[in-house]
């Protein structure tokens, strides 16, 4: 199904008004306001491809209906969530799970939908059908060359399919490590690791970049050989110029201070990009903002701090993903509900008035300090959101429309009640 330019301008004329007036109000209060609604509309955030069917725990997955069942339904899926908020114009795939089998096709389908290719993400934590060595003990660190090297021909391979649909970024994340004292010597298995990564990072095209995403437990559970942002960075370091590390929000320990591990790798120019989702506990990939929307925006404090400080361009230089997973929700109402949370903190963070904390922290004023951060998170930017929606072409309120239009019954009615994305 599509959603026409109609559906929207009906449904948005019908909350204009309301809109106009809060907007109106807001905007009376804020120096930047315009400044902020065009970086609000230049703001894109990524897709996973693997995030669009129901997700699962070990117990049990709940599907949901009309989940899309081949990489075109995931394409037009995202086309929907595109048209609705004109902030997700681009795509994440994650192969084998989704496997162009003409990369010309597919890249012209996305492209019908205003869809680009963001990073190819490779998969070593999983044995495929016909697979020759299993990833059981790792794939990069293994004790057996032949299975590093089969680790290392996926992901060229990847490269390869990323090449083809215009993506410039590979995205490794493993699951390589240990579950027991003993079982692996941790030498060994960073130095297979950064040799493995160093042959995959010389068949980076030209103008490519290489995501090391880091994770601090599971599958593995007593090391990790990418555990957290130190080694990432040494990686990174080791590789190259071309090497960036890459934060999940869920991949840390509890209490982990996300926000200085950004700022200091902006100031080593090796963040590289992010995987946004939220969690309570550990690697719990629930909807952006849902548990702690506060983190979120100190953490686009230091982003747009750091960035601004290296004059980078904000909706570019850095790869905007979301990485999370819908047990219990529909993932495409869950996915706007993230995409959403991630604009609202952007803008908050843009609100922060930066002199003025400066000097408040060279002073060391740490009531002013807070209050002028606490002043732009309990801003409610939603207007000038909406506003660069509206702007864009998109609707005002993307959840209500996607109900008004029944879309998930659509889906339904057209893939039918039992369909099963790959993924998780
Ligand atoms: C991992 C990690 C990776 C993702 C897989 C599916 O925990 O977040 O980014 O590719 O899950
Ligand atoms: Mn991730
Ligand atoms: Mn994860």
């Amino acid at each position: 199904m599509r959603i026409e330019k109609d559906h929207i301008q009906k449904h948005n004329d019908k909350l204009a008004a309301k809109h106009r007036k809060k907007l109106a109000n807001l905007s009376a209060e804020l120096p930047n306001a315009k400044k902020v609604i065009n970086k609000l509309a230049d703001f894109q955030i990524a897709i996973p491809s693997w995030a669009l069917g129901t997700g699962g725990t070990r117990f049990g997955r709940f599907s949901g209906g009309g989940e899309p069942g081949s990489l075109e339904e995931k394409i037009e899926d995202v086309g929907l969530l595109h048209a609705l908020n004109q902030s997700s114009g681009a795509i994440s795939l994650h192969i084998p799970w989704d496997i162009p089998t003409s990369t010309r096709k597919i890249k012209a389908l996305a492209a019908e939908h205003g869809l680009l290719f963001d990073a190819v993400n490779s998969n070593t934590f999983q044995d495929q059908p016909g697979q020759k060595y299993s990833y059981k003990y790792g794939s990069l660190q293994h004790a057996n060359n032949k299975v590093r090297s089969q680790a290392i021909d996926h992901n060229i391979e990847v490269i390869k399919y990323g090449k083809a649909l215009g993506s410039n970024a590979l995205t490794v994340w493993l699951s390589d490590g240990s579950c027991f004292p003993g079982q692996l010597n941790f030498r060994k298995a960073f130095q297979r690791t950064l040799e493995g990564l160093q042959e995959i990072y010389a068949a980076l095209p030209s103008g490519w970049k290489m995501f090391v995403e880091y994770k601090a437990f599971e599958p593995n559970f007593y090391s990790m050989t990418v555990g957290d942002w130190g080694q990432s960075l040494l990686y990174a370091n080791k590789l190259g110029p071309k090497a960036y590390t890459l934060v999940d929000l869920g991949h840390h320990l509890p209490n982990a201070n996300i926000e200085q591990i950004v700022s200091l790798l902006l100031m080593e120019q090796k963040l590289g990009g992010f995987h946004f989702n939220d969690s309570k506990y550990g690697d719990d990939d629930l909807t952006v903002g849902s548990i702690n929307p506060y983190q979120l925006f100190l953490i686009f404090n230091e982003l747009v701090e750091g960035m601004d400080a290296r004059g980078m361009n904000h909706a570019r230089d850095l790869g905007w993903m979301i990485d999370a997973s819908h047990n219990v929700k529909d993932p495409l109402e869950d996915l706007l509900q993230s995409v959403e949370a991630i604009k609202i903190a952007y803008a908050q963070a843009l609100l922060v008035d930066r002199r003025e904390l400066n000097r408040a922290q060279e002073s060391n004023d740490v009531a002013k300090s807070q209050e002028i951060l606490q002043q732009a998170y309990r801003t409610d930017v939603r207007p000038l959101v909406a506003e660069a929606r509206l702007r864009s072409g998109a609707a005002l309120q993307p959840i209500e429309l996607f109900r008004e239009l029944s879309v998930r019954k659509q889906l339904i009615a057209q893939r039918g009640e039992k369909t099963k994305a790959t993924g998780l």
